[in-house]
């Protein structure tokens, strides 16, 4: 089921004239209002009047973070701030953050987006959504509500935090779609289970995880202990928040929403843009949005782009799980890392818990990179013997895989913090 069949199934032919008219109006406000487009136009010798069709994107210059900081906080709205009903700012604790603003029409923007991905994972007006991401500056928590209340869904707005009242209440609301962070979804299994519930008795249904990285192992960790079907949801608060896209049931890569949103994948060191199915870093510009609109935003993220029609009948873009950042990308040793690599591992592995840390030093003039992975209980009674071997096996796997020496360690069950929010996993000890 689609919540907007029109737009989530467009004709190739369809698409292209919806995304140059909405481009041509993006590129005349965008010069119109923002000084900061006007000057960059301006340097590049650009019109509005030189923009015609979707494919003249390319002419368009990037827009990077450090533009949004350097315009911090207001310097980027295209609107007066009277017509602005709603700011969010990202989750990062260090810094100035970066804000997206929202007309009264851009909420409803982000409810028909929300909807959407709400759809993806078959919410419907009769589901209880349990909305576990955070309400506040974090556009997790309000984004998913705006798109829940649209459906017409029950929303629970339980926010992070608390969680065995969370588990309480889940099972005495009867909630049957969880949203939260893949990392706050382990926490909550695990204090469900400390409690005896059995989630699979519970009527929760399907779940859309995102706001930090996670892998295909992780997904199915999660689907095996809490019995549910576990989606990928994508979004930044520079582009909208949440509902950027969504995985539908297929699992074949997120739907973007590109009627509204036009990704594009470049190489993060040229700039070239990177025909489909090639990795690279993925730039949105936001074709609709009317406060904080974003032409050729770099978002870091680093994927790959898929277009053709989806067995679930859609024929909007889809993206590969998201890698990794630019920013998160690890170099050890000269090796691009990411995160989520060894992750992949680590949830493969018996007797061990998805709840791990990497941490990086540098010892004299070489790179260290350690793993502190957590024992399940049943692991803590073996041997120390068989406890080496269990290092020794996620060693040479991490080793085989990414091609650089590795020292791991198991640790203590409930010894590394859990995340109510974004996990914080990566521990660059070198750069401190
Ligand atoms: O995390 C928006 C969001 C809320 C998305 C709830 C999904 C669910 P920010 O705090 O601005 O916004 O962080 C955006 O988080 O650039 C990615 O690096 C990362 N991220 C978001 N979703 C995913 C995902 C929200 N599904 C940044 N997989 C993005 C991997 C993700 N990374």
């Amino acid at each position: 089921m689609m919540w907007n069949n029109e737009r989530e199934a467009l004709t190739d032919s369809g698409k292209k004239a919806l995304q140059s008219e909405a481009l041509k109006g993006l590129v005349k406000r965008a010069y119109d209002k923002i000084p900061f487009y006007t000057e960059k136009f301006d340097e590049l010798g650009l019109k509005p009047a030189h923009i015609s069709s979707i494919e003249d994107i390319v002419k368009l210059p990037f827009t990077n973070k450090t533009d949004l900081r350097d315009n911090y906080p207001f310097g980027m709205f295209a609107v007066p701030m009277s017509e602005v009903v709603e700011t969010h700012t990202s989750s990062g604790t260090t810094g100035k953050p970066v804000i997206g603003g929202y007309t009264k029409k851009d909420i409803d923007l982000w409810s028909e987006v929300m909807a959407r991905c709400l759809t993806l994972s078959g919410t419907t007006s009769s589901d209880v959504v349990h909305n576990a991401y955070g309400y506040g500056l974090f556009t997790g928590g309000l984004g998913v509500h705006y798109g829940a209340r649209r459906i017409g869904a029950t929303v629970i707005p339980v926010s992070g935090g608390n969680t065995k009242r969370q588990v309480m209440i889940m099972q005495d609301f009867g909630s049957t779609i969880l949203t939260c962070t893949p990392s706050y979804t382990l926490y909550l299994a695990e204090v469900g289970e400390e409690m005896g519930i059995d989630f699979k008795r519970l009527p929760l249904r399907a779940g859309n995880f995102g706001a930090e990285p996670w892998s295909n192992n992780m997904r199915i960790e999660i689907e095996n202990r809490l019995g549910l079907l576990a989606l990928d949801i994508y979004g930044l608060t520079e582009i909208i928040g949440p509902g950027v896209g969504n995985e539908c049931e297929q699992k074949t890569g997120v739907h973007l929403c590109d009627d509204h949103f036009y990704p594009e994948i470049i190489n993060p060191d040229t700039g070239e843009v990177l025909p489909p199915g090639e990795v690279g870093e993925l730039v949105i510009t936001t074709l609709t949005k009317e406060a904080t609109p974003l032409i050729r935003y770099r978002t870091r993220d680093i994927t790959a782009l898929k277009p053709g029609k989806c067995a679930c009948g859609r024929t909007s873009m889809r993206m590969e799980r998201i890698m990794g950042r630019t920013d998160d990308m690890l170099i050890i040793r000269g090796v691009n890392v990411f995160p989520s690599q060894i992750e992949e591992v680590l949830v493969r592995i018996e007797g061990t818990e998805p709840h791990y840390r990497i941490v990086i030093d540098r010892v004299g003039s070489l790179d260290v990179l350690e793993v502190l992975v957590e024992m399940n209980e049943k692991m803590i009674s073996d041997e120390i013997k068989e406890l080496e071997q269990v290092e020794l096996k996620i060693k040479s796997e991490i080793e085989s895989l990414l091609g650089i020496k590795v020292g791991v360690k198991l640790v203590e069950p409930k010894t590394i913090t859990r995340s109510e929010g974004k996990a914080k996993r990566v521990f660059d000890k070198r750069t401190l």
